[in-house]
């Protein structure tokens, strides 16, 4: 407790002695986890917001950006249980889009169209598809996406593509930047709640690295499941091109998150649970856990030598600690229970956050050559371990060789120096503690604008901050998260706005406008792949899907089968109506031939649970049983036109012959 901030003395106190004490012991087991899980209850945030008001320092110099003028970043950001991706545009913090990907979206119909079910299931297991058959379902339409993070290209984002994954359902997937949808769902097999996910970031990203949180057993069905001793834990590598399992690493312990290095070498991963524990008590039972250490081109090798078995088309290799002389993979020990990964830009310190220490274990990658050549021990890169506080989760860099990490328990921001830690940790009498900021209330992770490639600017930091409790009017028993801006541009943090946002942002990133713009469509190409299905079988039923399309056609092999083709353009469909029978399976394709900026249709039948989004110069389609005699208006639910009450039709369903 030497590194003390100058506004912290009161919080602590009122956090008490027995969290205080128990979670900085470091190994304290129960005790630690007990704090750690009062606090998480809401008693240090209650604490942080009694101190708030008077512990806050510095001007509030909040950025103004006018009606019309545009944001510096995007900022992508992810949502938790929400399932979805979110661009805000910092630094005035306007969300400026959502884009659907494990979610079920109720405006565009993510989750509802034909071409969005293909992108769920081009990699469903049978497994998978099997249980959701068994539960009327085609999809599984939740999510909890933890990281979205950019593709790179020599260690600097390359605008291309955004990855993410899904604790929830164990899956990785891919956001064209270009028109900012998912074009990709990857089922990751065998590993089990896909969690810390980031790509490669030199060459390029061409794996991205996703934990798997849970263990389970590797055939888990259901024939050792009482045995714990069969229980695995998976570290993936995907291609994100193929969007396909490139291979995995079975480790020791579990994984939480993970992080690459600057030069292509390296990958690495937390785990708070080496115990392997079933239950809270055994997962904070040791000392200490340890991050696991990727070495890519022995892997890589290990591949190329056919050192892996098949499991459900993924090439798995052992990397587990008894498997060292492999080299796969090493094991740094780290004290109980870490939680963030991250990788300096200084292209040399891995920054881990102790969670239940109130340190931060800086490793130095040059060390690691030697650890896997068995000339060093793995705790010989351990370089710095500075003491910042209580609960750190993330780290955040500047570029200038400063670290910004989050306190869960302190409820506030720390600033300190990375060589200043390194010195320290040698011996010399300096203090890397720089700065303190409160935070409101309880913050997870913390993002600086570019912080995470070689471009980081020092500019912004954004900290998702879990808790929001007196920030905001109240809106009930279930609350905002709060992501609040800071501007980092001098030593002394200064916290700039407020950011309600809903359940439950645990990451973001910030990419310069400059990079996006020219990458960003406004209208997409006629012949996207993203209904490249949809077009075949238009052709194949004699549809030009680039001209007026006003036809209804019954599948000459299945006579129940009705394909609708409609295309539109403000304010008209071409089809006032069209007439089904009952009980047909009726797809309704709709082109939006408008092609101006921002001139988007919808697709709403009235009591079928049917919408989607057209956007310009695209094509939707949509499949559903017209299981209902009787007329059913459909109508454009996307504001288009002086006319657009207007821009509607009727779905006549003939009753079956009795
Ligand atoms: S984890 Cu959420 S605060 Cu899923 Cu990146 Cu640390
Ligand atoms: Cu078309 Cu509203
Ligand atoms: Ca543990």
């Amino acid at each position: 407790m030497s590194k003390e901030g100058n506004t912290k003395i009161s919080r602590r106190g009122l956090l008490g002695a027995t969290a205080g004490g128990a979670a900085l012991l470091g190994g304290g087991g129960i005790a630690a986890r007990n704090a750690f899980l009062a606090a998480a209850t809401g008693t240090a945030a209650t604490a942080a917001a009694a101190t708030s008001a008077s512990a806050q320092s510095g001007t509030i110099t909040a950025p103004h950006i006018g009606p019309g003028q545009l944001d510096d970043y995007y900022g992508f950001w992810s949502s938790g249980q929400t399932g979805e991706a979110r661009i805000l545009g910092i630094p005035s913090m306007r969300e400026l889009m959502r884009i659907p990907v494990f979610n079920r979206c109720s405006a565009t119909g993510w989750g509802q169209t034909n071409e969005s079910i293909r992108i769920h299931q081009r990699t469903m297991t049978e497994k998978t598809k099997n249980y959701l058959a068994a539960n009327g379902k085609k999809i599984h339409d939740n999510g909890d996406l933890h990281h979205v993070h950019m593709s790179y290209t020599d260690g600097r984002y390359d605008g291309q593509y955004l990855f993410m994954q899904d604790k929830a359902n164990s899956r990785i997937a891919r956001i064209r930047c270009d028109v900012m949808k998912c074009d990709a769902i990857l089922e990751v097999p065998n590993a089990k709640a896909m969690h810390g996910m980031r790509p490669r970031k030199v060459p390029s990203s061409n794996y991205i690295f996703a934990n798997g949180e849970d263990e389970a057993p590797l055939v888990n069905d259901g024939t050792t499941m009482d045995d714990v001793s069969t229980y695995v834990n998976l570290f993936t590598a995907v291609d994100s091109e193929k969007m396909e399992v490139a291979w995995q690493i079975i480790v020791s312990g579990n994984l939480d998150n993970t992080d690459a290095d600057y030069e292509g070498k390296w990958a690495f991963s937390t785990s708070y649970n080496s115990e392997m524990g079933m239950t809270q008590p055994e997962m904070t039972a040791a000392e200490m856990d340890h991050v696991v250490v990727f070495n890519i081109a022995e892997i890589e090798a290990a591949v190329e030598r056919g050192e892996y078995q098949e499991l459900n088309g993924c090439k798995v290799l052992d990397g587990r600690k008894e498997n060292a002389a492999a080299r796969l993979t090493r094991y740094i020990p780290i004290p109980n229970n870490p939680h963030g990964c991250n990788m300096a830009p200084d292209k040399i310190h891995l920054c881990i956050g102790g969670k239940l220490s109130p340190t931060v274990s800086v490793i130095d990658v040059r060390k690691l050559d030697a650890i896997f050549a068995d000339e060093a021990e793995p705790e010989t890169a351990v370089v710095a371990q500075p003491e910042v506080g209580l609960g750190p989760l993330h780290t955040a860099f500047d570029g200038e060789g400063n670290a910004f990490t989050s306190l869960f328990l302190d409820s506030q921001v720390v600033k300190w120096n990375i060589e200043a830690a390194v010195r320290a940790h040698n011996g010399e009498q300096v203090d890397p503690i720089i700065s303190k900021v409160d935070v409101h209330y309880q913050p997870g992770h913390l993002k600086t604008t570019l912080g995470e490639t070689l471009d980081a600017d020092g500019k912004w930091l954004v900290c998702l901050s879990k808790f929001s409790k007196d920030r905001f009017l109240n809106v009930g028993p279930l609350k905002p998260e709060n992501d609040q801006l800071i501007d980092i541009s001098t030593d002394q943090m200064v916290v700039v706005h407020d950011g309600p946002n809903f359940a439950e942002p645990h990451d973001a990133i910030a990419v310069p406008a400059s990079l996006m713009t020219p990458i960003i469509k406004s209208v997409w190409d006629r012949n996207d792949p993203m209904w490249a299905e949809t077009r075949t079988q238009a052709e194949a039923d004699g549809i030009d899907l680039d001209g007026w399309q006003d036809s209804v056609i019954r599948d000459s092999a299945d006579p129940t089968k009705v394909r609708v083709y409609m295309s539109s353009q403000a304010p008209t469909f071409a089809l006032d109506q069209f007439e089904v029978n009952e009980g047909d399976e009726v797809t309704v394709i709709i082109t939006n031939l408008d092609d101006i900026d921002d001139l988007t249709h919808g697709f709403t039948i009235g009591d079928h649970g049917v919408a989607m989004e057209i956007a310009p110069q695209a094509t939707s389609s949509v499949t559903f049983v017209a299981a209902k005699p009787g007329v059913y208006w459909y109508y454009c639910q996307w504001f288009c036109h002086a006319l657009h009450m207007e821009m509607r039709g009727r779905m006549m369903v003939r009753p079956k012959a009795v």
